[in-house]
């Protein structure tokens, strides 16, 4: 199979810019890049479709550029956006690059015959004589063709929304970027969302008249959800990369909560799984749905792509968790965010120091409305302190019964759960 047979099979090809670019990756390796501008100090899911573009290409033989946009993000890209952007400072974007570099590491090669590089477009776009560049590159483009496109049309039209002469300018520091890359790397194909196809297209236009050079562009479709919702919202917010703003669990969550007819599709986009491993899935889906096979192997892999083995682990065990299962070893945080819906109850940790009845413990903050009540269910096996079954009515709560540091989980019943969080 050629790359272009797997780009296409995937759905990866939204456009090309010119209809022998199949050919041309067949005959020759190309050196290819993409661009993210450091608006966050993470990305989000939406850049992920891009990332495994650049992984394909690069598991094909051809070399990869991630281009962190260092000088363009200072300017902000109206591609797609009907308002102007607010300005990030230039210690947010510093703060911001380092934070997408350690992501995009994750998902290039960057040792061997094809390593990926990664290069920052600050380097040269900071350093850009104003009056040089209004001469040599700024006389290429046409604003009668600028205004004609429809994002920027659309705010000329709407007064209340206009455009600064900042982001106006912002496709021309792209294009000069892909110039820049053509000459120093012998960059000949950028890729990017199709709300990147002007950008591309203008930087192409540009190295074939001023260097009369091969230059082509390929854009990814724009990810959507069948059910019209947003594809990487979920109800916190924004789907992150970063751990830190997205948990693993969290992560893993949003995966498997897709809906069946969506899940074929994401498998196809990011993941590695070969056809015949998504056929199954989809089968599999068909005979059974309630298994939801397809969308555990989906969150399997993009979680451990994302986030690594260990925390994949640790993100099926927090899955678990709701349904019983074992608490042990799972950390606090892992706790707060399995639990973040139910019921929970402040205690002062001066409680477990007492070595009191836990059914006393339970009346006091509420979670029983009487100790007959409590006795009764402990009786019937059906109190759990931290998934295990507590057996005895007169059970003493003891620092033995925190589950990481300051956390004991109660059940009554099968999905009845109380949080009891241990305060100083
Ligand atoms: C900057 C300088 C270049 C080439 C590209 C850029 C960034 C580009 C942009 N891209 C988006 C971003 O950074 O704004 N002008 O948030 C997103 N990308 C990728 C993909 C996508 C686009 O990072 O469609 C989604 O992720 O292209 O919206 O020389």
């Amino acid at each position: 199979m050629t790359l272009f047979d797997e780009l296409s099979w995937r759905g990866f090809v939204n456009q090309i810019t010119h209809d022998d670019i199949p050919q041309t990756l067949e005959r020759e390796k190309v050196t290819l890049y993409c661009g993210f501008d450091p608006t966050a100090d993470s990305l989000h899911i939406g850049s992920l479709l891009p990332i495994m573009g650049l992984a394909h290409f690069q598991r094909f033989g051809h070399k990869p550029i991630a281009l962190v946009g260092g000088g363009t993000g200072l300017i902000g890209d109206p591609s797609g956006k009907t308002q102007e952007r607010q300005l990030l400072t230039k210690e947010q974007v510093a703060t911001n690059i380092e934070g997408i570099r350690r992501q995009l590491e994750r998902f290039l090669e960057f040792d061997g015959a094809n390593a990926a590089t990664m290069v920052n477009n600050g380097d040269w776009l900071c350093a850009l004589p104003l009056v040089d560049f209004l001469r040599d590159i700024g006389k290429h483009f046409s604003v009668n063709v600028m205004l004609a496109k429809e994002s920027v049309r659309q705010r000329v039209e709407d007064r209340d929304h206009g455009m600064s002469f900042t982001e106006f300018s912002y496709s021309l520091l792209q294009a000069y970027d892909f110039l820049h890359l053509s000459d120093a790397s012998g960059c000949t194909l950028q890729v990017g969302g199709s709300d990147q196809w002007g950008n591309i297209v203008a930087g192409m236009d540009l190295i074939r008249r001023l260097r009369d050079r091969p230059a082509f562009g390929m854009t990814f479709p724009l990810v959507t959800k069948s059910d019209g919702s947003k594809f990487g919202k979920s109800e916190s917010g924004n789907v992150w990369l970063d751990p830190a703003r997205t948990s693993p669990y969290k992560f893993y969550q949003y995966w498997i909560n897709q809906a069946d007819v969506d899940v074929p599709r994401w498998l196809r986009y990011f993941t590695f799984l070969p056809q015949k491993a998504i056929a199954d899935f989809e089968q599999q889906t068909a005979r059974e749905p309630e298994k939801r096979a397809a969308q555990r192997g989906l969150a399997e892999e993009v979680t451990r792509l994302v986030h690594g083995d260990t925390a994949l682990a640790n993100a099926i065990r927090a899955s678990q968790a709701m349904f019983g299962g074992d608490l042990a070893g799972l950390d606090d945080a892992t706790l707060e965010d399995v639990f973040s819906e139910v019921p929970s109850v402040e205690i002062p940790r001066a409680e477990l120091d007492a070595n009191r009845p836990l059914v006393d413990i339970l009346v006091a903050h509420g979670v029983f409305s009487s100790k007959g009540e409590a006795r009764r269910l402990i009786e019937n096996g059906g109190l759990y302190l931290n998934n295990v079954r507590v057996d005895e009515a007169d059970a003493k709560l003891t620092h033995q019964c925190l589950c990481g540091t300051r956390i004991a989980v109660v059940r009554k019943g099968k999905k009845n759960y109380h949080l009891l969080r241990f305060v100083a």
